[in-house]
């Protein structure tokens, strides 16, 4: 039998517009892992996308005077030139205007209804447009705005679809108390549970007044909320890999993922996903970075200037995934000199020259692995496992000032030949340790070591 591969999530992000810096964030992340457990030789499932249907989409077709086919292909397409760009290696894109997907969505939606978990009835209430949302009054700001994007909500009246969600709020509350589905970080496991603890009310989950999106096939006057033909996407793409082994989100997101996702797939007789991870949000002047409010910062920008690595670097490095960080290009550029530069660039111009100066040939030999580094990599502790690495970085640089190869050119040339091996291995298992974070890099300092000669620095000094 083969083995079943390990599937990894993120979001499908809404095509309102291109992609920023908080979806990199996730999709980098994800990819991280990927190549992680690629690389320990397990079959992997990485599976990202695009939320094309709803009103919000809808919308920002109809500002840009276009059809919602055209506008939402063009989008997608930008997703997938930043997602090449980041050097990010999914495995399925999935667009929730796919035909597959849109078949899916529309069986999963007949069985709901043949286990007689939906029933039409009359929704009377709030919804934010942005966060293609239902509120409750205590959601809101003062002047009843989203709290999210300030944005006014809307108080609509129709008659929809609910599906039965607050049958399932006992079963969901006893598999996370029981570890069956994991919620991390901690913070985020204890804000599901207060949910269940309130109580689940039923979800509309058909509009009758949104034409862009899947048609209920029993009822055509309908079209599926947007939120449930979207988290569908991952059934879609399941494969021979169901059920996910990780599935990433932002925060923004976690009442949708660790509530209603669940409670669909117990709906469906489906497994669950065994771990949601809900990291935080980079803030731009401490608010949330999104297209809604126009502060963004664009990701292929910042690969132009400072290569794909430093970004992916810095923002795995910066602070824990699990909370959030206010960014900064000021901050980025520390990184680059003091990380980057400095302490890794050195190290591997310093190691090379000296190879080469004092004649000392090492065979290439297999780098003992960075254990540590690696099960941090598991946990999602991304900062950690970098922290570990630049031990080691550090730990290579400190041999050097202390041994001084170049005094022992002289006194002891077995030493000599010894420090450098060393340091030789200990960058072979730097190389192979950075190799999901900073792919192009790890893979510049393999052929270094290999012998190949390069007159670019790994990391040249910024214009
Ligand atoms: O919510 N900091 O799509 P979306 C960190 N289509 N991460 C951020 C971020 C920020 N400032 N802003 C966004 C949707 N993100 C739905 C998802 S899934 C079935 C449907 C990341 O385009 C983070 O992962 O608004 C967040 O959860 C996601 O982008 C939201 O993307």
């Amino acid at each position: 039998m083969t083995k079943k591969p390990f599937f990894i999530t993120t979001p499908i992000y809404y095509v309102n517009d291109a992609p920023h810096l908080g979806s990199a964030y996730t999709t980098i992340a994800a990819d991280v892992l990927s190549r992680h457990y690629r690389g320990q030789n397990t079959p992997v499932l990485f599976v990202t996308g695009t939320d094309e249907h709803g009103k919000k989409i809808a919308d920002s077709a109809a500002a840009k005077n276009q059809k919602e086919h055209i506008f939402v292909d063009a989008v997608s397409k930008q997703f997938k030139a930043t997602w090449a760009a980041l050097n990010i290696h999914y495995d399925t894109f999935i667009r929730t205007t796919d035909e597959v997907h849109i078949k899916n969505v529309q069986n999963q939606f007949e069985l709901l209804k043949e286990k007689d978990l939906l029933y039409k009835g009359t929704y009377e209430g709030l919804y934010c447009v942005s966060c293609e949302e239902y509120k409750q009054p205590d959601d809101l700001m003062e002047g009843g705005l989203c709290l999210i994007h300030r944005r006014k909500v809307e108080e609509i009246k129709e008659n929809v679809w609910f599906f039965k969600l607050s049958g399932f709020a006992t079963t969901l509350k006893k598999l996370i108390e029981e570890g069956t589905l994991v919620i991390e970080p901690e913070r985020r496991r204890n804000e599901t549970l207060g949910w269940l603890k309130e109580g689940l009310r039923d979800l509309a989950v058909s509009r009758s007044k949104v034409k862009w999106g899947i048609p209920l096939p029993w009822d055509k006057a309908q079209t599926i909320y947007v939120w449930a033909d979207a988290l569908l996407n991952y059934h879609t793409a399941r494969a021979q890999a169901w059920p996910p082994d990780v599935q990433i989100i932002g925060k923004d997101i976690l009442r949708f993922h660790a509530i209603i996702w669940p409670a669909l797939l117990l709906g469906l007789g489906l497994n669950l996903p065994k771990k949601i991870f809900a990291h935080g949000f980079f803030t731009v002047a401490g608010h949330k970075m999104t297209k809604t409010l126009k502060n963004v910062v664009d990701p292929v920008a910042l690969c132009k200037k400072y290569g794909v690595d430093t970004l992916r670097y810095f923002l795995l490095r910066e602070f824990p995934f699990g909370d959030d960080g206010d960014f900064s290009e000021e901050k980025l550029q520390q990184r680059y000199k003091n990380d980057l530069q400095h302490d890794l660039g050195n190290l591997v111009q310093r190691v090379l020259t000296m190879e080469e100066k004092y004649t000392v040939k090492i065979e290439p030999g297999i780098a003992p692995r960075c254990a540590q580094a690696e099960l941090h990599t598991e946990r999602l502790e991304f900062d950690k496992a970098l922290i570990e690495i630049w031990n080691l970085v550090r730990g290579a640089n400190e041999l050097i000032d202390r041994e001084k190869p170049w005094v022992l050119s002289q006194t002891d040339p077995h030493k000599l030949a010894t420090v450098l091996k060393t340091l030789h291995r200990m960058l072979e298992t730097i190389g192979a340790g950075l190799e999901p974070y900073l792919p192009e890099t790890a893979s510049r300092i393999k052929a270094l070591l290999a012998g190949g000669r390069s007159a670019e620095p790994l990391f040249p000094p910024l214009k």
